[in-house]
């Protein structure tokens, strides 16, 4: 079916580019729905030919020190029998932004709005100023808007991302191209990856893109925390808001780029996917990537082994398979905690 282009999508109030038309007003899946049994299929059989398997999942307690006052993960180990014969289930505790992981639907609304994709409600019924102040789980399950449990990533776990990946590997493209051949950014820093870059390093690399992809890009922060020593990975965790990294430019181009490639998943190397900060006066573009196209934001794919036998094989698509973590949030389930501090 033909979908329409960035410019001749709809605009919701100040935001450009609203795709809630594209699949009907009750979709939870978003672009995800590119990925067709016609596209799998044909991904399979063009891609899979070494049957080698590179997996890109970085460590659930990676970086170490987690960004954006995170928690690190944790593991109770819980003791089956009264005698302790050893037997054991591990209980593990994670914030869903550790390690490899996609956000999903519920991680972003459009901000000043209130609502998820699909015009999901993502306000809570109790207000803020009403609740005593501190992190506190909310008294009770039904004040959660059912929004928030239908939108969850139950339904691309469900559904798979699967289908053709598409590495821009912009580390070895850049360092290939500077005179000293390293690379010329810091992927520590706020550098603002551009899609003439990105279209570059595509060409560079012999890739046309095709609808339904899964675009990986290696902007180069986890080859630097592979390179870097124990402080300097610890000197990562900046308070909320201090954190700097590189990664794509918030802009209408590269808006144009992403949707009009008809991409179904896009995922890097860094925390975040966008740069950040993002500049002064500009909006994230996690809010119309996760808000207004229902794209998955893949962060912290490790995509070094990838790198290596991409430029190996001298191709750079293959067959991509991922299962994001399937939990059904449920009334029961799902205890919604928030800081009024
Ligand atoms: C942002 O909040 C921008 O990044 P993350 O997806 O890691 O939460």
């Amino acid at each position: 079916a033909k979908i329409p282009t960035y410019d001749a999508l709809p605009a919701f109030k100040n935001f450009p580019g609203c795709a809630w038309s594209v699949w009907g007003s009750e979709d939870q899946l978003g672009t995800v729905n590119l990925l067709t049994d016609k596209v799998v299929k044909a991904a399979a059989s063009e891609e899979i030919k070494l049957g080698r398997s590179v997996s890109l999942n970085w460590p659930l307690n990676f970086p170490e020190k987690p960004m954006f006052d995170r928690q690190t993960p944790q593991i109770d180990m819980k003791v089956r029998e009264p005698q302790d014969l050893g037997v054991r289930d591990d209980e593990i505790h994670i914030n869903t932004q550790s390690g490899t992981q996609w956000d999903g639907m519920r991680h972003f609304p459009l901000l000043e709005h209130g609502v998820f994709y699909n015009k999901f409600s993502s306000t809570r019924s109790t207000p803020l100023d009403s609740l005593p102040k501190g992190i506190l789980p909310l008294p009770n399950p039904h004040q959660i808007d059912p929004a928030h449990a239908r939108i969850g990533i139950q339904n691309w776990a469900t559904h798979g991302i699967c289908g053709r990946g598409v590495l821009l590997d912009l580390v070895s493209y850049q360092t290939s191209l500077s005179a000293n051949k390293t690379l010329p950014y810091d992927p520590w820093s706020s550098h603002a990856i551009t899609v003439p870059e990105l279209e570059a390093c595509a060409a560079a690399q012999g890739v046309k893109f095709r609808r339904g992809d899964i675009l990986l890009v290696r902007v180069g922060f986890i080859k630097k925390y592979y390179d870097a020593s124990q402080p300097e990975r610890d000197g990562l965790q900046g308070l909320q808001g201090q954190e700097t990294f590189a990664g794509i430019e918030q802009s209408e181009d590269m808006k144009r780029f992403l949707w009009n490639n008809h991409f179904a998943a896009i995922a890097s190397d860094q925390p975040a996917l966008e740069r950040w900060p993002p500049p002064e006066g500009t909006l994230h573009l996690h809010q119309t990537i996760l808000g207004l196209w229902g794209m998955p934001i893949g962060e912290f794919f490790d995509l070094e082994k990838l790198s290596r036998v991409c430029a190996e094989t001298g191709r750079y698509t293959f067959f991509f398979s991922s299962w994001p973590l399937n939990m059904s949030p449920s009334p029961q389930t799902l205890n919604l905690q928030m800081s009024t501090s």
